[in-house]
């Protein structure tokens, strides 16, 4: 994973004969304060999601089982980051336009925010963003 558009965090795999334990804290892995943990399961793989960007949300994103592909453009650049590493994350800045695609059967999603839920914070216009992204 090398990504241009959000920032790679790579937590410390705690495992040992026992199985993997990976730890996210607020203000220590995660650079914010997490208001909000929400998931996503059981997308099918031909079913694509996201197709937005947030005015002031910072979300931090890591397939915790399976893989699914996230489409990201920052209104200059855009890229392509799969996410298949359940101790492999990443940052998601602010006027970010995001895509989620092809979601393995068994893919989780797992998504910390920095915000309580708002729909107003939603850019869901592709144009919108595109304006606010060029000023
Ligand atoms: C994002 C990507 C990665 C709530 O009521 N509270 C919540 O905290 C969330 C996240 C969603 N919802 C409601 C709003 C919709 O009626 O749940 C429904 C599905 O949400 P949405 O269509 O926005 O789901 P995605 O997968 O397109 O986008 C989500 C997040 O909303 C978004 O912030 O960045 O995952």
């Amino acid at each position: 994973m090398m990504a241009r558009l959000a920032k790679e965090i790579k937590f410390q795999e705690l495992g040992d004969e026992r199985g993997h334990l990976v730890v996210m804290e607020g203000k220590v892995s995660i650079p914010f304060e997490i208001k909000r943990i929400y998931y996503i399961y059981g997308t099918q793989p031909e079913v694509s999601r996201g197709f937005h960007a947030h005015r002031n949300l910072k979300q931090v994103l890591v397939a915790i089982k399976g893989s699914c592909k996230m489409h990201l453009e920052n209104g200059k650049e855009k890229e392509v980051i799969e996410l298949t590493d359940p101790s492999k994350a990443i940052l998601i800045d602010t006027l970010t336009w995001r895509e989620m695609h092809d979601f393995s059967e068994d893919c989780v999603l797992l998504c910390l925010a920095s915000e309580h839920y708002d729909e107003s914070d939603y850019i869901r216009s592709y144009e919108e963003f595109s304006k606010l992204a060029s000023l």
